[in-house]
């Protein structure tokens, strides 16, 4: 039989095919999941109840973990703050751009010409936002904390910001709302300074019986709050924040944000304070841990994630939203602040059965706590792929359907398939930042050597650094805590991965 195609059909087909073709797309463009970045500080593999923390529990997060995918070899790029941050929000690794810890006015790390991930996800159709912790830096060079503070967040891709500009233990002790300090009075405009008293608060040096807790030298200038911290400040009173509401604050502004987004795809980088020093949680935690402030920020910090979950719930948020769960860099007990975290701790372990911890070259220093929780996408269970934050860029943006210019994020592999659970394996090949460089090739590790002893500072925190001035190689397979140095028998290997470390740095 022949068949013919009425030609009125023929006529309307297109047109028909063009709509049903809009309406996929519509249909797609609404599916669109929510993405959520919660991006704890300093928080170590071990320092959860699903990776054996003892002295706290985590329930929270041990429910997200059940209910999603956890990574047993996920990294963040480096083991300190803004190092990792930089190569989150860019896709490049930090020594690139010689990123380190950043004073607190210091100006805006990020090129704004740079392409970003929220810049990537704006283009994407998502409203952006990161609330808490930033550390990158804010504006060009002198930062006048009383007029529009710029370039930032805001000039990065997101579209709202609400920031603790640096750490908790770095003046200026003001939220930073979209350019503008939050709450300031003009009448008492502020001062910043790290390197001379400007006077107009005490300091921990010369007042200790102001403070709630004893600090270290480096952390003994302006005292807010009762606590001392890095750098001095004057002004600002009624700006000033109260560390003990600090988790509720964010937790608000957060509210906030997903009520008004609840219609469109977001993205948010929630950016927690918690378990930095100084850790003054709110009393809703004291003693909910055996373990102290540290202990009992882990409680807070626990706490904030279940009341992510609750708004997202009420909201109708819960089951379109990718949640990725993780950590800027390893844990660290004492660092610079008398809260008892060494004291205390007893026999919970940071750091799991890793070596090191923050500042440090060892797997402690970059290997955190990971989870990908994404209901209707994302199967529970445990993957050993190697995963890292640097990565999620490239991942991201294949999951939005975004292509990428060879010269953006250019360190960021796609490993969108990993993440999801539709492959076992990430990387083979990932770098890892400390005082040095260390390489991973699956599951071997090679360790540059370094001419720089580790400094005194952080000698005395117990941390194994991992700087030597021979190379270093392990077999994470049989020897996960790094005890056996096989560089010297295993000269081959040791060689081949220093040429591809090598390559890696000239590229
Ligand atoms: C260090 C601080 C430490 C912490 C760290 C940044 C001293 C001796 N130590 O310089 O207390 O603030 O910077 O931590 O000043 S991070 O998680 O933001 O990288
Ligand atoms: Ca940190």
């Amino acid at each position: 039989m022949n068949f013919k195609i009425n030609p009125l059909i023929a006529c309307i087909l297109p047109f028909f095919t063009l709509f049903s073709c809009t309406q996929n797309k519509k249909t797609e463009e609404v599916k669109k999941p929510n993405i959520i970045i919660v991006y704890i500080d300093d928080l170590g593999y071990g320092d959860v109840g699903f990776q054996g923390a003892k002295g706290v529990s985590t329930p929270n997060i041990d429910a997200l973990a059940k209910n999603g995918l956890v990574f047993t070899d996920g990294h963040c790029s480096a083991s300190t703050c803004t190092p990792s941050r930089y190569s989150l929000l860019t896709g490049s690794y930090a020594f690139r751009n010689n990123a380190a810890i950043l004073p607190g006015d210091a100006p805006l790390l990020i090129d704004t010409n740079k392409t970003t991930m929220p810049a990537m996800l704006q283009k994407a159709g998502y409203k952006t936002a990161v609330i808490g912790k930033w550390h990158l830096g804010l504006g060009n060079g002198y930062i006048d904390w009383n007029k529009t503070i710029s370039p930032g967040p805001n000039e990065l891709g997101f579209d709202y910001s609400f920031l603790v500009p640096a750490t908790l233990d770095r003046v200026p002790c003001v939220f930073v709302e979209n350019h503008h300090v939050v709450n300031l009075d003009p009448k008492d405009p502020i001062k910043v300074d790290y390197n001379k008293d400007l006077g107009a608060y005490p300091n921990g040096l010369e007042e200790p019986q102001l403070l709630k807790f004893g600090a270290d030298k480096q952390h003994s200038n302006t005292i807010i709050n009762g606590i001392s911290r890095i750098g001095f400040m004057s002004g600002g009173k009624s700006a000033l924040w109260k560390d003990e509401d600090m988790a509720k604050v964010l937790m608000g502004k957060v509210n906030n944000f997903l009520s008004e987004n609840k219609e469109n795809p977001f993205f948010l980088y929630f950016s927690f304070t918690d378990i930095h020093v100084p850790r003054a949680p709110n009393e809703m935690f004291k003693d909910k841990s055996t373990m102290g402030s540290r202990g009992d920020d882990i409680a807070q910090m626990d706490w904030s994630v279940g009341e992510l979950m609750k708004a997202l719930k009420s909201k109708g948020l819960d089951k379109n939203t990718l949640i990725i769960f993780t950590s800027d860099n390893g844990p660290v007990l004492n660092d610079g602040y008398d809260d008892k975290a060494e004291e205390l701790v007893g026999d919970h372990k940071p750091g799991g059965p890793l070596k090191g911890g923050k500042y440090s070259i060892y797997e402690a220093g970059t290997r955190v706590p990971t989870v990908v929780y994404w209901p209707e996408k994302v199967k529970p269970g445990t993957s050993e792929a190697l995963v890292n934050q640097v990565d999620l860029f490239a991942s991201l943006a294949k999951l939005t359907g975004q292509k990428l210019a060879p010269k953006d994020a250019p360190d960021s592999f796609d490993v969108l398939d990993a993440l999801l659970g539709k492959s076992k394996t990430g990387r083979d090949v990932m770098l890892e930042e400390g005082f040095t460089l260390a390489l991973r090739d699956n599951n071997w590790k090679f360790i540059a050597p370094q001419s720089k002893p580790t400094p005194n500072w952080l000698k005395n925190k117990n941390i194994a650094s991992g700087l030597q001035e021979t190379p270093q190689l392990f077999d994470l397979k049989s020897d996960i805590s790094e005890t056996k140095n096989l560089a010297a028998t295993n000269k081959q290997k040791a060689d081949e991965m220093a040429a591809i470390l090598n390559k890696i740095k000239t590229q």
